[in-house]
């Protein structure tokens, strides 16, 4: 189908919500330039390494469920020049995840891992924003593979692509590090209410 079909002006109504040159998905485009490998391990089997600056180690699924779940409506913003509102995504926000964990002075960034070839890092002190999470349900339903289920981040704040699906580890780092779009020559930060697409911009 063509693109115009799937994409709309922004409503003059909603305009407020669309950061610069960003237009209305209808539906919910996948963009994946770095497939994890397959089969993935199953929903209950998934776990989350935690490495660097926080100690190592690795949680359950059971305690990633264990931890305060919050449902959170957002709008999100692809660089590739479209927007979604109000998606619903339900989750373990990032700052409480920071609170059950033993965080070194010196860490000042956080790199999210996928499985597969992919990461994406954002500065600590956005982890402690209220509308971050780790997703594992999208509309009331687990996140589907294609999204990056079982286990995403979203992170609405920034270009959807600092959002990194199956997310299996987070990294604490004493530095900015590129992930894998950062060195290619995407902009360090990301923030669609700057057009910071390109480090260029
Ligand atoms: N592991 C992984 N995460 C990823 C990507 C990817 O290729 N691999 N693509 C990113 C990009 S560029 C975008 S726009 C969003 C797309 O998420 P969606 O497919 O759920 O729309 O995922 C981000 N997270
Ligand atoms: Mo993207």
């Amino acid at each position: 189908m063509s693109r115009r079909k799937h994409f709309a002006d922004p409503p003059p109504e909603l305009a407020a919500r669309f950061p610069p040159r960003q237009r209305l998905a209808l539906g919910f485009p996948t963009l994946t330039a770095a497939p994890p490998p397959e089969p993935l391990p199953a929903r209950e089997d998934w776990t989350l390494r935690i490495f660097g600056l926080a100690g190592d180690q690795t949680l359950t699924w059971a305690e990633l469920l264990a931890l305060p779940q919050s449902t959170l409506t957002l709008d999100i913003h692809c660089v590739t020049h479209w927007s979604k509102l109000d998606t619903v995504w339900q989750g373990i926000r990032t700052r409480d995840l920071l609170d059950a964990l033993d965080i070194a002075p010196g860490a000042t960034h956080v790199m999210a891992h996928a499985l597969g070839d992919y990461s994406a890092a954002l500065p600590l002190a956005d982890w402690r924003r209220d509308d971050l999470l780790l997703a594992h349900t999208y509309a009331g339903e687990p996140l589907a593979e294609k999204h990056g289920g079982p286990l995403r981040l979203v992170a609405p704040h920034r270009y959807f692509w600092k959002s990194v699906k199956w997310l299996e580890g987070l990294e604490f780092m004493d530095r900015d590090r590129p992930g894998y779009w950062e060195a290619r020559g995407y902009h360090h930060r990301g923030d669609p209410w700057q057009s910071e697409r390109w480090e260029s911009d």
